[in-house]
């Protein structure tokens, strides 16, 4: 099959087909390059789902592509979360309503690993992203565990991003302060039909009360939601919706879009060098024994002698 007629065969519903695309991207196969042409232009919303383990993000996902199939949209989802969904995560635990997605045409599912991405891995999901905007879903979720510093650059990846949290996780509030906040476009408090919800959602308002945003700002809303149960999801669409506008009002969609971009580059530049400056062992032993210091070995490694 040619490269034009697997996108055909994508746009129609074919998950085959929508796989080996998204293959051929990961890998950085010969046919990548025209992949990339085929598909561009595509644009779906691209919403981030980030969040600890055990939090709730895949129940969530769940619920949102039931949402949106709802309304006839097409919804793929890439799991950056080694939980899920294909390993014992929610999405597959809630057997009936996977059975349905799974027979959907309209839902794609794909896990990406977390480790052995050589353009590094936002720059791998990224590269997913606009497979999946160019066979034409509607929506595009990312799952990522929000955590580590490269889950933050892929939830950066995403027009808008849901940051979650759950009562008696204790360390949700940290996770706002620890710089995620940044990223958060939308706060979830899951799990609210647990004791401690309005407090999770008392911390975070008085948190955002001291942020000073200039006037049209965007302001996160705060979303509570049973995910498990389906509650709070129009809700929650609804506020998904709400930034999408704010986005396409100003000029913050096409600022959004050359940050992601400049996101991916800024990965793929970071695993290159990583792989071109390599550091000798001798170098580290050096270091470890104290014979020299770490900025001199960096600058020896990068080939800077002055
Ligand atoms: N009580 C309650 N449990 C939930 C809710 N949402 C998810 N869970 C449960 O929390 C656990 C972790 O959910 P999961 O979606 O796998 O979390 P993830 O690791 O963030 O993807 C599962 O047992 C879910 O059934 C909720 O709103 N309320
Ligand atoms: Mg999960």
């Amino acid at each position: 099959m040619s490269v034009a007629d697997l996108v055909a065969a994508a746009r129609a519903g074919d998950r085959r087909a929508t796989a080996r695309l998204i293959t051929a991207v990961e890998n950085g196969t010969p046919a990548a390059p025209e992949v990339a042409r085929l598909v561009k232009g595509g644009d779906s919303t691209v919403v981030g789902v980030t969040g600890s383990p055990g939090v709730g993000k895949s129940t969530l996902v769940s619920a949102l592509i039931a949402a949106w199939r709802e309304q006839g949209l097409r919804v793929g989802v890439l799991a950056v979360d080694p939980s899920s969904p294909f390993s014992g995560g929610a999405i597959l635990g809630d057997r009936v309503r996977m059975a349905d997605h799974a027979l959907d045409p309209g839902v794609y599912i794909r896990s990406i690993a977390t480790r052995g991405h050589l353009g590094g891995l936002a720059a791998t999901t990224g590269a997913a992203v606009r497979v999946l905007e160019g066979v034409g879903f509607d929506v595009v979720i990312v799952e990522t565990v929000g955590v580590g510093q490269a889950e933050v650059e892929i939830a950066a990846l995403a027009d808008t991003t849901l940051l979650l949290l759950a009562p008696g996780m204790g360390d949700g509030i940290q996770a706002v302060k620890a710089g995620v906040v940044e990223i958060a476009d939308v706060y979830v408090v899951n799990k609210a039909d647990r004791p401690g919800a309005d407090g999770t959602v008392r911390d975070l308002r008085a948190l955002m009360s001291l942020v000073r945003r200039e006037p049209g700002e965007w302001r996160q809303p705060i979303c509570t939601t049973v995910a498990s149960e389906a509650k709070g999801i129009d809700d929650l669409v609804a506020a998904i919706g709400k930034h999408r506008d704010w986005l396409a009002g100003g000029d913050h969609l096409a600022e959004q879009r050359r940050r992601r971009a400049a996101a991916e580059i800024r990965a793929r530049v970071d695993a290159e060098l990583r792989a071109r400056f390599a550091v000798p062992e001798a170098l580290a032993e050096a270091v470890a024994n104290g014979e020299t210091d770490v900025a001199s070995a960096a600058r020896r490694v990068l080939g800077d002698t002055a």
